[in-house]
């Protein structure tokens, strides 16, 4: 190999405080492991010896805890963009000692090449393999690294011997031409190629590769519980409807789904559910279920930014591989998640909302409208130009304290504008065709937990008119009962009025 061999210290060194890196990857899958571990090792000294040591963290979404975490705790971090969903990171965006801006996943490559966020200095890759070229073999999740990669005065590669050479060809590296030259990105159907299986990088810019042995894989999913179930089962119920009604095509649609146990549980209830024929899935990450969906033959293909399987699913998908190699490809987020391509495919999207208001909008992000919990992720690239956009949550949180049916969203991510269908355990909301207070019935009588209705219709009967009827000095009533008494239930409206 042409590169020098560098230790995780050594690599590290090359990054100096202030830098803007940049970090391959989606989800834990395809991130670096190593390096930042250095790095943060570094930061603490710098802090020690009364030095200030931050960078600025560009990645493809959430990463790992020997990214977000170490680098957290070490407070190594300025700013800090797009999707995390690390309890340090998290802390540190909501005490303001990291700045954590939240972006569309789709947007921050376009918006870096556009110059919005200035230069890259480092970008830190993780790949399978590199060529005396330059010529990379990526890992399990792509994110960014395509434009990173481009953009970096430097990279450090991270060669993770723990991932299967058998991974080439999965990948489909593209980066469109930017305005005013851009043309349509050529994906007619979720199984179309649009670029190549490697990653061009110019060796010149290349410090040296450090070398790694870190499996892939996460813990798998805790299994199903009722509330799941329930959503689960309502989504299933509510697609085949729309299937039989003739609202879908026969031959169905691509499928987006977000991660998690929700997530999880409604693509077990499609495999399990005989009326719904196969389909594709265009989507950021594809977890367990998906190779169950797979194999079973219920998906013919998915296209996502990630494989974010559990430890022993990623093995027997690295031991079948022949099998499924022409039923996935992983691709640049700005690829996966792109607005033109999810508008044209005609995507079904399905995502999870912390809360939602009886009128139909959505807060993914803000726990009482204020502490981030994630971010917004891939959902807004999605819902903003589905075919059908779904948002589930279970009615309630924490023990039935929390209603996630409230008069108004404490913090806004999709507006009643882009979101067609709620569904909690309690029952469907077709949002479509109706007006706010019709939205509002639908939302309280089928979506509401049943000790949250009366109060919710109270507040709907309060408004004084106008085409959304709210009562803006009660509109966060159920919020504030809940911060100063712990309990949404105890609401009293008059308290507010
Ligand atoms: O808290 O962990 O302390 O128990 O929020 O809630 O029900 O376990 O749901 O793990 O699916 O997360 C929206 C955060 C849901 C996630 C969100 C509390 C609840 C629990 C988690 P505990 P659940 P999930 C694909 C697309 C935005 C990005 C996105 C998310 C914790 O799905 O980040 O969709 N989405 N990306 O108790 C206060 C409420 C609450 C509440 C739930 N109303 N108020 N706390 N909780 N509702 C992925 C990517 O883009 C990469």
């Amino acid at each position: 190999m042409r590169f020098p061999i560098l230790t995780a210290q050594e690599a590290a060194q090359h990054i100096k405080n202030g830098f803007s890196v940049a970090f391959s990857g989606f989800t834990a899958s395809g991130t670096p492991k190593d390096v930042t571990v250095a790095l943060a090792e570094i930061a603490k000294k710098e802090h020690e010896a009364g030095r200030e040591f931050k960078i600025n963290m560009f990645t493809g979404a959430s990463t790992n805890d020997f990214v977000d975490g170490e680098l957290a705790r070490a407070n190594a971090v300025n700013m800090r963009t797009p999707y995390q969903s690390c309890p340090d990171m998290r802390k540190a965006a909501n005490a303001h000692t990291a700045h954590y801006f939240d972006l569309h996943l789709s947007e921050i490559a376009q918006k870096l090449r556009y110059g919005t966020f200035g230069k890259i200095d480092v970008a830190i890759l993780e790949v399978q393999s590199i060529s005396d070229d330059g010529d990379i073999v990526l890992g399990t999740g792509v994110g960014n690294a395509p434009t990173f990669a481009t953009m970096a005065e430097k990279i450090i590669i991270e060669l993770n011997e723990a991932i299967n050479p058998k991974i080439f060809g999965l990948h489909d590296i593209y980066i469109p031409l930017d305005p005013p030259c851009r043309r349509e990105i050529p994906i007619y159907k979720a199984s179309d190629r649009a670029g190549v299986p490697t990653l061009k990088v110019d060796p010149a810019k290349v410090i040296g590769v450090v070398k790694t042995n870190h499996p892939d894989g996460g813990a798998p999913f805790s299994p199903a519980d009722q509330t799941t179930m329930m959503i689960a089962d309502n989504v299933c119920d509510f697609l085949t409807t729309e299937l039989k009604a003739g609202r879908i095509p026969s031959t169905f649609l691509p499928l987006q789904s977000g991660v998690g146990n929700v997530a999880n549980a409604v693509l077990a209830g499609l495999d399990a559910n005989p009326h719904i024929p196969a389909f594709d899935m265009y989507t950021e990450v594809i977890q367990d279920s998906v190779l169950n969906l797979i194999k079973s033959g219920k998906c013919r293909f998915a296209s996502t930014c990630s494989m974010t399987f559990s430890k022993d699913t990623m093995k027997e998908f690295f031991e079948n591989i022949d099998k499924f190699h022409d039923k996935v490809l992983i691709r640049p987020g700005e690829i996966s998640n792109n607005p033109e391509v999810v508008r044209r495919l005609g995507v079904i999207t399905m995502n999870t909302a912390l809360e939602a208001d009886i009128f139909g909008n959505i807060n993914s992000t803000h726990v009482t409208g204020t502490k981030m919990m994630n971010g917004i992720g891939g959902s807004g690239d999605f819902t903003r130009n589905a075919y059908i956009s779904i948002f589930s949550c279970p009615s309630v949180a924490k023990g039935g304290l929390i209603s996630a049916i409230v008069p108004m969203v404490s913090h806004l991510d999709h507006s009643e504008h882009s979101v067609d269908i709620l569904i909690t355990e309690q029952g469907v909301a077709d949002l479509r065709g109706k007006d706010p207070v019709q939205r509002a019935e639908v939302v309280i009588e089928n979506c509401a937990h049943p000790d949250y209705r009366p109060l919710l219709r109270e507040y709907l009967k309060m408004g004084r008119g106008g085409q959304t009827p709210h009562t803006l000095k009660a509109a966060l009533a159920f919020h504030e009962t809940f911060l100063a008494e712990g309990n949404m239930k105890a609401t009293d409206f008059s308290k507010f009025c």
